[in-house]
C-alpha cells in the first residue's frame, strides 16, 4: 500500500521581521481562522489563514497598521523532485509536476508512480509593487496582500488518473478571483459555523484558561481548568469539519496533516481501531455529514474487497484486513500477527448503520448502507467455520489486533461478525428484503462462539480461557463489544459487563494515547466518571506519557497521530450523554467534581434526538430533548436524581416514573420534551474543591 504523502510549501519571506516581538499565533475554533500577529518596530502585522470548503481553496491575507509597510516573497516547493514553478500571467504562480518512482524504504519496494499535480498561486496587493517570475512571488510596499491557493492532482478515483489537474485549478481560481478577500472569508465562516456551532459545551472556566494552550496541558491533570477539556472536545469536532468533508478522502492517521514523504504506519487507514476512532465523534457531536468520506470509501473498497474475498478465501461478499489506501488495498499485510484480520471492513460497516441509527434515515439505509453491510455479511456467511470442541462458529485464522500471533476465534472478531449480522438482519427487515437470507442469518448468528467469561472473572480475549492479567498491551480489542457497540451493557448484560470491567482494569491506564481515549468511552459505558475522567487527564495532561503535543494535536506519544483528538472528544460526549442498550443516558458518567456546572446544548442520541443538559453545584437543573424521530425510549436521569415532570409545548405530560428514577417517554417527530427532576434520590451536595465562579 502507497503512503499519503504531502503536496508541497508555501514558503513566505519577510525581510527584516526577524526581530519581531508581541508574537501570537492563535487558531478561532469558532470562525476557523488562525492568525499570526506581532510588532516590527512601530508597525503591526497580522496574517489571516483559511482553508475554505465553499471555495475549495486556501487563503492567506497579511496587513499592517500602517500603510505600504507590507513586502514580501512567496515561493512554492514541493518535497517531490520532479515539480518545478512557472509564472501564469502577472499574478499568478504555478507549481507542476509528475510523482516520481518512490522507493519505499522500510519494506525496499518501488512503486511506479502515476499522478500529476498543479497548484496554483493568486496574488492580489492593495498598493506597492507586485512582480511575479518562474523563481515566485515579489511584493513591496503594499497595505496588504492576499495569497490564494488551489491545488489537484490527476487522481479522479482509485480506479481513474486521468483528472485534469491545470483545468481544475484553473476553474477554482477562476471562481476566487471574482471574490474580495472579506466575501471569500465570509464565505469560509458561515459555513465553518453553520456545522460548528451546533454543539456548546460549557464545564465552566478558571483563571487557567487565560493562559497559552502549550502552558496549560501539562496542568491538566492537576484539576482547575475544565475548560482546557472543552478546547479538546471542540477541537476535535474542528479536525474532523477540517480533514472530512463531503467529496474529500477521510481522515487518515493524520487527518491530513502530514510533512513526510514517508510518514508513520505510511498516514494510511489503518482499520483495526485508528480510523473507526476517528469517526466516533461524528453523529454525537452533530457532524453527521462529515461522516459521508468514510461511507465513500466503504463504497470502494467494496469493489477491491470482493476480489480479496475470492482470491484468498474463495469467499462471497467483501473483505477489508487491517489496513487501506488511496488506491483501496483490501488484501492482508504485514505480518500475521496483525496483517490476517478479516474483520475490518465489518467494523466499519457499524459506522453505516450507526448513522442509520442516530438519524433514522431509511433511504440512507436502502441505498448506501445495506447494499454494503450485506455483501459484508455474506462473506462472513462463507468464512465461518465450525469449532470442532465447541461447535461454535468461529473466525479464523484472525487475530486479536496486533498480539497473541495468528489465531482461530478471536473474541473481537465474533463481536463484530455478531454486529454485522445484526444489523443486516434488522435492515432486511426494515426494508422488507431478503427474507431467507436473513432467516439464514439470524440461524448462523445463533451459533457464533459467544462472549466468554474466564477464569479471573475477565471477559475472554481469546476462545480459549489464556487471558494473563498482566498483559498491559495497548489494544483492547475484546472489549470492542462494551464501546463502540452495546453488545456488553450495564443494564442488558450485567455479569459480562463486570467481566469487561476486569479486563479494562487488568490493562492498566493505557501507554498510548489512542488507548486512553478509547478507555474514556469504556469507562463511560460503565457509567463510571471518575476513572472516565482520570484516563482524559492522562490523555490531556500527564506530562510524563506527553499525549499530546503543545497545539493540542495528540501524540501516540510519538508521532503525531489524531485518532486521540477524535476518541478523546467522542469520550467526553459520552461521559455527557449515553444512547445505547435501549436508552438514553443523561450525564451517565459525569465527575462531579471536576465538573460541578455547566451545560451542553446540541449533541445528539440514537433515536433521532438532539440533547441539552444544564447542571449546577453537582446537580442536574434541566434537560431538554428534541426528537426527530417517533418512538418510545426509556430515559435515565443521572445518578441520584429522578425523573420528576416532563413538559412538551407548555403542557404536563403523563410520563410514568420508576422505581429507578428513569421514565419511558413516548416521542414524537418535531416536539420538543423538557424534563425536571427532583433530588429525592440525590446523595449531599458533592462541591468542587475548585470554586467555579458563576
Ligand atoms: C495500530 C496501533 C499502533 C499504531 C498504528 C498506526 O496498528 O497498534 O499503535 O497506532 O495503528
Amino acid at each position: 500500500q502507497f503512503p499519503y504523502q504531502p503536496f508541497g510549501d508555501l514558503l513566505l519571506e519577510f525581510p527584516g521581521h526577524k526581530n519581531a516581538g508581541r508574537y501570537r499565533r492563535q487558531l478561532d475554533l469558532d470562525s476557523g481562522v488562525t492568525t499570526v500577529s506581532y510588532r516590527v518596530g512601530d508597525v503591526t502585522f497580522r496574517r489571516e489563514v483559511f482553508a475554505s470548503v465553499p471555495d475549495q481553496v486556501i487563503v492567506v491575507r497579511i496587513a499592517a497598521d500602517k500603510p505600504g509597510q507590507v513586502s514580501f516573497t512567496a515561493k512554492l516547493d514541493s518535497p517531490h523532485p520532479n515539480g518545478s514553478t512557472t509564472a501564469v500571467g502577472s499574478d499568478q504562480l504555478a507549481l507542476r509536476g509528475r510523482l516520481a518512482r518512490f522507493e519505499y524504504k522500510r519494506i525496499k519496494q518501488v512503486f511506479e508512480s502515476v499522478l500529476g499535480f498543479e497548484a496554483r498561486l493568486l496574488v492580489s496587493a492593495d498598493g506597492g509593487k507586485t512582480k511575479v517570475t518562474d523563481e515566485g512571488v515579489d511584493i513591496e510596499g503594499a497595505d496588504a496582500a492576499t495569497l490564494v491557493l488551489a491545488a489537484a492532482t490527476s487522481y479522479k478515483s482509485f480506479q481513474d488518473v486521468s483528472g485534469d489537474p491545470a483545468a481544475r485549478c484553473d476553474e477554482v481560481i477562476r471562481v476566487a478571483a471574482d471574490k474580495p478577500y472579506g466575501r471569500l472569508r465570509e464565505a469560509h465562516v458561515a459555513d465553518h459555523r453553520r456545522l460548528f456551532r451546533r454543539v456548546d459545551l460549557d464545564l465552566g472556566s478558571t483563571e487557567a484558561s487565560r493562559l497559552p494552550t502549550d502552558e496549560r496541558i501539562p496542568g491538566f491533570a492537576e484539576g482547575n481548568d475544565p475548560q482546557l477539556a472543552v478546547l479538546y472536545f471542540q477541537f476535535g469536532r474542528y479536525l474532523l469539519m477540517a480533514s472530512s468533508r463531503p467529496g474529500s478522502q477521510p481522515a487518515n492517521l493524520q487527518g491530513i496533516w502530514n510533512e513526510d514523504l514517508q510518514p508513520a504506519w505510511e498516514s494510511k487507514w489503518t482499520v483495526n481501531i485508528n480510523t473507526e476512532m476517528n469517526y466516533w465523534p461524528a453523529e454525537v457531536g452533530n457532524l453527521a455529514e462529515c461522516h459521508g468520506p468514510l461511507f465513500d470509501m466503504l463504497d470502494d473498497v467494496v469493489i477491491s474487497g470482493r476480489k480479496t474475498a475470492q482470491v484468498h478465501y474463495g469467499c462471497r461478499g467483501w473483505v477489508l484486513h487491517h489496513n487501506t489506501d488511496l488506491w483501496r488495498g483490501t488484501a492482508p499485510i504485514n505480518h500475521s500477527n496483525h496483517g490476517i484480520w478479516p474483520t475490518g471492513g465489518a467494523w466499519l460497516c457499524r459506522h453505516l448503520w450507526e448513522h442509520y441509527l442516530f438519524s433514522g434515515d431509511e433511504e440512507f439505509l436502502a441505498r448506501r448502507a445495506y447494499p454494503v453491510i450485506k455483501e459484508a455479511a455474506l462473506f462472513f456467511v462463507d468464512f465461518l467455520v465450525e469449532d470442532p470442541e465447541t461447535g461454535w462458529l468461529i473466525s479464523g485464522p484472525s487475530n486479536s489486533p496486533e498480539q497473541g500471533g495468528l489465531v482461530m476465534g478471536p473474541t473481537m472478531d465474533h463481536q463484530i461478525i455478531r454486529d454485522l449480522f445484526a444489523s443486516a438482519i434488522e435492515a432486511s427487515e426494515t426494508l422488507g428484503v431478503d427474507e431467507d437470507f436473513r432467516r439464514q442469518l439470524v440461524e448462523l448468528r445463533k451459533r457464533i462462539a459467544p462472549n466468554q467469561i474466564g477464569r479471573h472473572g475477565q471477559l475472554q480475549e481469546w476462545l480459549e480461557d489464556k487471558d494473563d492479567p498482566n498483559n498491559h498491551h495497548r489494544h483492547l480489542s475484546h472489549l470492542y463489544g462494551l464501546y463502540p457497540s452495546d453488545q456488553i451493557a450495564l443494564g442488558t448484560t450485567a455479569e459480562l459487563a463486570a467481566a469487561a470491567r476486569k479486563s479494562l482494569d487488568f490493562r492498566g491506564d493505557g501507554p498510548v494515547g489512542w488507548g486512553r481515549a478509547w478507555q474514556v468511552c469504556l469507562y463511560a459505558r460503565l457509567g463510571d466518571g471518575q476513572l472516565a475522567y482520570d484516563r482524559l487527564a492522562r490523555l490531556i495532561g500527564d506530562n510524563s506519557n506527553l499525549n499530546l503535543f503543545n497545539q493540542c494535536w495528540a501524540s501516540r506519544p510519538m508521532p503525531f497521530q489524531i485518532d486521540a483528538n477524535f476518541g478523546g472528544a467522542a469520550g467526553i460526549a459520552e461521559m455527557l450523554v449515553g444512547s445505547h442498550a435501549g436508552e438514553i443516558a443523561l450525564l451517565p458518567a459525569w465527575p462531579q467534581e471536576a465538573w460541578p456546572t455547566g451545560h451542553v446544548q446540541g449533541l445528539r442520541a440514537r433515536g433521532g434526538l438532539e440533547v441539552d443538559l444544564a447542571w449546577r453545584n453537582g446537580r442536574a437543573t434541566s434537560a431538554v430533548l428534541k426528537a426527530g424521530l417517533d418512538g418510545p425510549c426509556r430515559v435515565r436521569p443521572p445518578k441520584g436524581h429522578r425523573i420528576s415532570a416532563v413538559r412538551c409545548g407548555g403542557e404536563a405530560l403523563p410520563a410514568t416514573v420508576e422505581q429507578d428514577g428513569t421514565a419511558i417517554l413516548e416521542f414524537q417527530a418535531g416536539k420538543v420534551y423538557e424534563l425536571e427532576f427532583d433530588e429525592a434520590f440525590a446523595k449531599s451536595p458533592r462541591v468542587s474543591r475548585h470554586a467555579l465562579p458563576d
